[in-house]
């Protein structure tokens, strides 16, 4: 896109011989209609949600532009002056004018200033509205002050300003009579942070949007223009932190040299409010060459880490903290030098400590060693060490207790470490959900997580309460999302895959809005504010992760994807060296049944649960099907709900997979009126790959696990267009997103 707008037609005229010139004409002519229509349209996906789409309607624009005719800031600085931008920004495109900036307040004026600039009787009258707000929250409020009628907005910092302005801003994108603009909010959650997953050679783990958008061999020199974009971006939905690095960490990350250019970074989005947190690997003090141990009781180590705090806070005073994976998966940690979670925490806790650094500790561990169920591991390893960490230690928990399935229940972490700030960790990026080909609305699925009652303070301790720190009164609250974003034009690959990082941040902000009401925002600030285009798209994203999980993993099935990558279905692999990597593990088909028994026959794992839920899962009949052969191994002709047999009811589970996918993609061709030509394509194109999905999952699947069933399909349940012996025959090499040394 760049490269396309900064072609200039003199560049190419002068190099042409004449001979050629018709030829060449034609060509440039074509090439600039090409350049001219993509960069259009790659810049709709490129602006995100903040197209600012051209407001129209004659009685809203005039409406707005006579009731807004001015701005007046009461404060300078650097992040009142990206408040400033965005507003210029989006009235040249809602408008095609600039808005007025004034110095003293005129009549008819939006008005940005902090709780202590306004006047003292302003104060006054307010007190009750920033009674209500935190140091993030902001006020809008229309008001009429020394005769003149003002559109405020207000807070106690200037990042409440720029919260706030972003919130107006959305306010006209959604077409709101100005009469009705009147906002107090505030985030529930303190640290709303992106984790990338990026390494330092620009690969992506689990990405599937291109490289990293991160260009460190230029950096700290080259500012590019989109570190300014991802910053608008974030700071719009409030996200306030990003972990650059892949927390499988390098530590050349925490060398002098890439401290320069980590720097270069914060300085772009300092005033944007995001801090930037970086993922220490635990090895850092010997790989760097400096010690001979790592061991978290060692005084060198501990001064090793308290030097390398103190060396980083001097480049980047808001420095947020590390994030750190130990003993998981491979990556070094405590339990090398025979100590424990706590242990090495808290030695980093304790480095951070004086500069306000916190350190986020996943709880993603689980061990080829252990005998015992891997949704257990976690529980057992980290509970018992509750309220012995640091006061600036959040333990970062993944929403369930495997591996980001497209359905899994929630981690029982959650509610059992009431003295332990807990922070929630989502995945965005679709490593389990289809990559970047499938549309999947993720907010749907956070949103069943945050609203699940974990029962473990009683009725209503849901996991949403565990989070924000009201169920046990925590001051530290967090929640992370492993981030889709990478180099593509517009940032995510799938157009509807921006959609999961926008509500992932309204989530982090408020985990108790509805995910029907992000996506409505989101449509209309993306793509359009027509109702009949808002509702019959919202309906099909909400839809949407249903129908993966109908298609990929029914009834609590999971873990079932091909080896390594994870595209595709590979129920058959049973080859890995670690067991628990192995997918038969998780589904244990035989001919007696299917599912994993987690029941007190079984592993036991429900046990980690509160009652009721125990008592209820417990028993196949009382457990929700979703949940089936999650907790459950029952025969193939287990009766359930609606009468029919297991077998009958996975097969046409699969089948109502596919045809939602055939139904998502009637519904987009609706659509084609609304959605601009490129966009609607690719989403057309991308459908299309989905369905292609859906089915090779619905046959492979079947096929497999007809061997133990022994039972035919039902009637309409097509047959497998091939043998069990093609689906496990096919190879992806090179499928996106996977770590080199795992393929
Ligand atoms: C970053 C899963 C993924 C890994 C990822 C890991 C984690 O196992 O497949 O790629 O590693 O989770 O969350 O640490």
């Amino acid at each position: 896109m760049v490269i396309l707008s900064n072609f200039r037609f003199s560049d190419v005229s002068h190099s042409v011989k004449l001979p050629k010139m018709k030829f060449y004409k034609t060509l440039i002519i074509c090439l600039l209609f090409l350049s001219s229509s993509l960069s259009i349209y790659a810049q709709k996906g490129h602006d995100l949600w903040l197209q600012y789409a051209e407001i129209t309607g004659d009685n809203l624009k005039n409406t707005y532009l006579d009731e807004i005719q001015s701005v007046t800031f009461s404060s300078q600085s650097e992040t009142t002056g990206k408040a400033q931008e965005e507003l210029q920004i989006a009235w040249r495109s809602f408008f095609g004018q600039e808005l007025a900036v004034n110095t003293t307040l005129q009549n008819k004026a939006l008005w940005l200033a902090t709780e202590k600039e306004l006047p003292k009787p302003l104060q006054q009258q307010l007190k009750t509205d920033f009674a209500h707000i935190n140091e993030e929250g902001f006020l809008i409020k229309k008001l009429q002050f020394k005769g003149k009628a003002i559109m405020l907005i207000s807070a106690k910092k200037e990042i409440g300003l720029l919260y706030g302005t972003f919130r107006f801003l959305k306010e006209l994108q959604l077409h709101q009579p100005i009469e009705k603009i009147a906002i107090t909010d505030s985030p529930k959650i303190q640290k709303r942070v992106l984790n990338h997953w990026d390494n330092l050679d620009r690969t992506v783990e689990r990405g599937y949007a291109g490289f990293s958008i991160w260009d460190w061999h230029l950096l700290p020199e080259l500012i590019k223009p989109e570190y300014i974009d991802y910053a608008r971006a974030n700071a719009s939905v409030g996200i306030n932190g990003t972990v650059l690095t892949n927390v499988n960490a390098n530590s050349l990350v925490l060398s002098p040299q890439y401290i320069e250019k980590v720097q270069a970074l914060a300085d772009v989005f300092r005033p944007y409010g995001i801090q930037v947190y970086l993922t220490a690997r635990f090895s850092s003090p010997v790989e760097t060459g400096d010690l001979e141990t790592a061991d978290p009781l060692d005084p060198e180590v501990r001064k090793w880490w308290k030097n390398k705090a103190d060396e980083i806070y001097q480049s980047i005073p808001d420095f947020g903290g590390f994030l750190v994976k130990a003993n998981s998966e491979g990556q070094p940690g405590p339990n090398n030098y025979g100590r424990t979670h706590v242990d090495g925490a808290n030695m980093m806790a304790e480095a951070l400590a004086p500069h306000n650094g916190i350190v986020m500790w996943r709880a993603f561990v689980y061990s080829e060693d252990d005998p015992e169920d891997r949704a257990k591991q976690a529980y057992s390893e980290f509970v018992p060490f509750d309220g012995q960490f640091a006061e600036n230690v959040l333990i970062q928990v993944k929403n369930g207790p495997i591996d980001f399935q497209p359905r899994e229940p929630f981690h029982p972490i959650f509610g059992a470490m009431p003295d332990t700030p807990l922070m929630m960790e989502f995945q965005i990026t679709q490593e389990y959900l289809g990559f970047s080909s499938h549309l999947v609305y993720l907010p749907k699925m956070f949103q069943e997580t945050l609203e699940t009652d974990t029962y473990t303070a009683g009725k209503n301790s849901t996991v949403a309460k565990v989070i924000d720190g009201s169920l046990s009164h925590k001051k530290l609250t967090g929640m992370a999302g492993v981030a889709n974003i990478g180099n593509e034009s517009n940032w995510t690959g799938h157009p509807f895959g921006q959609a999961n990082w926008y509500g992932f941040g309204r989530l982090a902000w408020n985990p108790y809005l509805d995910s029907r009401t992000i996506a409505e925002d989101w449509l209309k600030m993306t793509f359009s504010t027509d109702e009949e285009f808002v509702r019959t798209v919202s309906d099909m994203m909400l839809q949407s992760r249903e129908s993966v999980v109908k298609y990929m993993t029914p009834l609590g099935l999971h873990h079932i994807m091909a080896t390594g990558h994870h595209y595709g279905p590979g129920p058959w692999v049973s080859n890995l060296s670690r067991p628990e990597w192995n997918p038969v593990y998780y589904h244990k088909a035989d001919s007696l049944g299917v599912g994993f028994d987690r029941t007190t026959s079984g592993s036991d794992a429900l046990s980690q649960y509160a009652n009721p839920i125990q008592q209820e899962y417990e028993n196949p009949e009382t457990t929700p099907e979703e949940f089936l052969l999650w907790f459950h191994h029952l025969p193939w002709d287990y009766q359930m709900k609606n009468g029919k047999t297991l077998w009958f009811n996975m097969s046409s589970t699969y089948q109502e997979g596919v045809e939602e996918v055939q139904k998502m993609i009637q519904t987009w061709q609706g659509m084609k009126k609304f959605v601009d030509e490129q966009r609607f394509q690719k989403v057309s194109m991308l459908l299309q790959i989905q369905l292609k999905e859906a089915r090779w999952w619905r046959d492979a699947c079947l096929s497999y696990f007809k061997q133990f069933s022994k039972m035919e399909l039902p009637e309409n349940v097509p047959q497998p267009e091939h043998n069990l012996d093609y689906y496990k025959s096919l190879k992806f090499p090179f499928a996106p997103g996977i770590r080199p040394s795992w393929n």
